[in-house]
C-alpha cells in the first residue's frame, strides 16, 4: 500500500505542546510520513510564557523547499499553522505553489487569534495577509475568532450565535478559499463544544461535538487540526475526521486535566 506523505510547516516550540511537537507525533502515529519545515525555533510557545527565545528560520524555508524539489518527492498533504511574520506568510504561498501537485490537499490553520483577540505578537494588518494565504486552502480550519478576522466581520462569542449564523460563516469561509471548512470552538449548549464542518462539493454541513471540559488548554487547535489532517489523508470523510479530532482532542485535554498539569504545558 502506498504511504501518504505530509509536509508540516510550523514553528517548533521546545517546551509545551503545539505546532511541530504536536503535528509530527500525531500525523506520524496515524501512519502518515511527516516531513517538516520548521519556521522558527522557540524555547516555549508564546501562550502564557514570558522570556521565551525565538530563532527565526525564514531564510531557510525556500532553500529547504528547493532542495526537496530536487528529490522528486510529492506530498499528499501540506499542513501549515503558526507563521510568525508577513514574510513567512508570503513564502508559504510560494511554497504551496512549488510543492502542490494534483493530489495534494492543502490544509491551512490560520493561527493568529482566540477568544475574540488577535495574539499580541501580530499587528492589526496580519489577518489581511493570512486571508490571502487562505485562498490556497483545500481545507481551512479556523476558530471563530480567526473566522471573524478573515471575513472582517464582528466576533460572535459563545451564546451569541445561532446555527444559521454558523452556517453563514462556513459558506463565506468556503467562498474565501474555494475549499472545505472545519470551524472550531462551536457551542450551541453550554456543556457541549465542538466543530462545524462544510464540504463544498456536496454543499453539506455537519457537526461534531463532545462534552465541554472547562479551562483553556494551549495547543489544542494544533492537536485538533493535526488529527483532522490525519483523518482526511487516511480516507475518512471530512465529517468523520472532525468527529475523530474532536474526540481525540477532548481525550488529550482530559488526560492533561486529570494529571493536574499546568494548562500552558
Ligand atoms: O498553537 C499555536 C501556536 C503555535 N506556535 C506558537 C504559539 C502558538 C500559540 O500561541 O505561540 C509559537
Amino acid at each position: 500500500m502506498e504511504l501518504k506523505r505530509v509536509a508540516a510547516i510550523h514553528d517548533i516550540s521546545g517546551f509545551g505542546k503545539c505546532s511541530l511537537t504536536v503535528a509530527l507525533p500525531i500525523i506520524s502515529a496515524a501512519g502518515i510520513e511527516t516531513s517538516v519545515i520548521p519556521t522558527a525555533v522557540l524555547s516555549t510557545h508564546t501562550g502564557g510564557f514570558t522570556g521565551f527565545t525565538y530563532r527565526d528560520l525564514t531564510e531557510d524555508i525556500m532553500p529547504i523547499v528547493d532542495h526537496w524539489k530536487t528529490l522528486d518527492i510529492t506530498f499528499d498533504g501540506i499542513y501549515t499553522g503558526f507563521l510568525g511574520s508577513f514574510e513567512q506568510v508570503h513564502l508559504i504561498e510560494q511554497t504551496i505553489d512549488k510543492l502542490k501537485t494534483e493530489k495534494t490537499v492543502v490544509v491551512i490553520d490560520p493561527v493568529m487569534a482566540d477568544n475574540g483577540e488577535l495574539y499580541a505578537i501580530f499587528s492589526k494588518e496580519f489577518p489581511k495577509e493570512m486571508a490571502k494565504l487562505c485562498k490556497k486552502a483545500d481545507l481551512l480550519i479556523p476558530n471563530l475568532t480567526e473566522a471573524s478576522l478573515l471575513l472582517e466581520e464582528p466576533y460572535m462569542a459563545d451564546g451569541t450565535y445561532t446555527q444559521t449564523d454558523i452556517e453563514g460563516l462556513l459558506k463565506r469561509l468556503s467562498d474565501l478559499c474555494q475549499g472545505d471548512v472545519v470551524l472550531t470552538g462551536i457551542s450551541f449548549e453550554p456543556e457541549k463544544l465542538g466543530a462545524a464542518v462544510y464540504e463544498r462539493k456536496t454543499d453539506k454541513i455537519a457537526y461534531a461535538f463532545t462534552q465541554r471540559i472547562e479551562g483553556y488548554y494551549h495547543g489544542t487547535g494544533d492537536v485538533f487540526a493535526s488529527a483532522v489532517t490525519s483523518g482526511v489523508l487516511n480516507g475518512f470523510t471530512l465529517a468523520q475526521s472532525a468527529q475523530i479530532a474532536v474526540d481525540f482532542t477532548a481525550a488529550a485535554i482530559l488526560r492533561t486535566k486529570n494529571a493536574g498539569t499546568d494548562i500552558r504545558f
